[in-house]
């Protein structure tokens, strides 16, 4: 007979741990309350960081929040990362990755095939802030200070042949420092894409710190991606990878839950998840549920996009 177990991802996260019961019961609580210069210490290593300096970067006052800015520690404190576990309390588990060194690969439909060490590109690159709100599909909010560049600077410097439609992101694989990657039902690598397009609108950014400082393993040191209009699974972190192609990418959680995740994926309160409601969402770190906004309130930068290809599933 046929059990049917019931997986992490089968649960919508507010289901699963509401967020009193979460901070409630974690271990290392006392250690979140005592603040984020606490937690940074706790998890500082000894790898030097040749681009701490660079932090922080101006802040690009174009992207304005409609909230108050999360605190550092839920941001650094509760997160998605199925690396490193199917849960929010992985900060601690994902310190075991090594970010130094790091190379990246640009491949595909590119000019030429090439590898660079993530600290020479992010020095290459014109590093910002930028305050964007972060939407997970579990229906949760945050609203981050990030730093990095625009994924267009990074498209320029992978110099993609004219045929390219679509870029491809891949996360690290290594079992030895992600216990999540033994679980052999997932489809690891984590894989996200995005259209040219998309990744050369002005909002797409790769993002290499936070709150002023180089980006926690935890958020996808050292390069992870923020496309603010749409759900969080697509903001891939721990870029190793980015190949630039003709088909359509398929993500994570495409491969594993089509009827769930799927391509686009734009933020709409209109469209439920076949599981849970996206007219609203909990502000994490705050007692509020804010109505979700449609591309997460960025219609006016992306919505241009999507027109004639309404036929698409544009928001799942
Ligand atoms: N490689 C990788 N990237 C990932 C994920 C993941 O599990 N693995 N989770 C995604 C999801 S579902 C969300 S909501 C965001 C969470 O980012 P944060 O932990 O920095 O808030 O990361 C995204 N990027
Ligand atoms: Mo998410």
């Amino acid at each position: 007979m046929l059990i049917k177990r019931r997986r992490g991802w089968e649960i919508p996260e507010r289901e699963a741990t509401p967020e009193a019961m979460f901070w409630s019961r974690r271990k290392f609580a006392a250690t979140l309350a005592a603040g984020p210069m606490l937690l940074a210490s706790r998890f500082a290593s000894a790898e030097d960081d040749p681009t701490a300096a660079l932090y922080p970067a101006k802040r690009n006052l174009r992207y304005t929040l409609d909230r108050p800015i999360t605190d550092a520690r839920y941001v650094e404190g509760y997160n998605n990362f199925y690396e490193f576990g199917s849960h929010k309390e992985i900060a601690r588990a994902a310190q075991a990755l090594k970010v130094r060194p790091w190379q990246v690969k640009f491949d595909g439909l590119v000019e030429a095939e090439r590898v660079i060490d993530a600290d020479d590109l992010i020095r290459a690159m014109p590093l910002e802030e930028r305050l964007y709100r972060l939407r997970c599909v579990e229906a949760w909010s945050m609203a981050v200070p990030w730093t990095g560049f625009p994924m267009k600077a990074l498209v320029e410097f992978a110099k993609p042949l004219g045929s390219a439609k679509y870029v491809r992101m891949e996360t690290f694989t290594d079992a030895r420092v992600a216990p999540g990657q033994k679980q052999f039902w997932y489809p690891w690598p984590y894989v996200e894409g995005l259209t040219m397009a998309e990744a050369t609108n002005e909002l797409a950014f790769i993002v290499t710190g936070a709150y002023g400082r180089p980006l926690a393993k935890q958020n996808g040191a050292p390069l992870r991606l923020s496309t603010p209009w749409k759900y969080g699974f697509k903001h891939i972190k721990s870029i190793v990878r980015f190949t630039f192609t003709e088909e359509r990418p398929v993500g994570f959680w495409e491969k594993l839950q089509a009827s769930e995740y799927g391509f686009w994926a734009n933020v709409n309160p209109d469209v439920p998840h076949p599981r849970w409601s996206q007219k609203t969402e909990r502000v994490v770190g705050t007692d509020e549920r804010r109505p979700t906004l449609i591309y997460n309130g960025y219609g006016e930068f992306v919505a241009d996009l999507y027109k004639g290809l309404e036929n698409e599933r544009l928001f799942a």
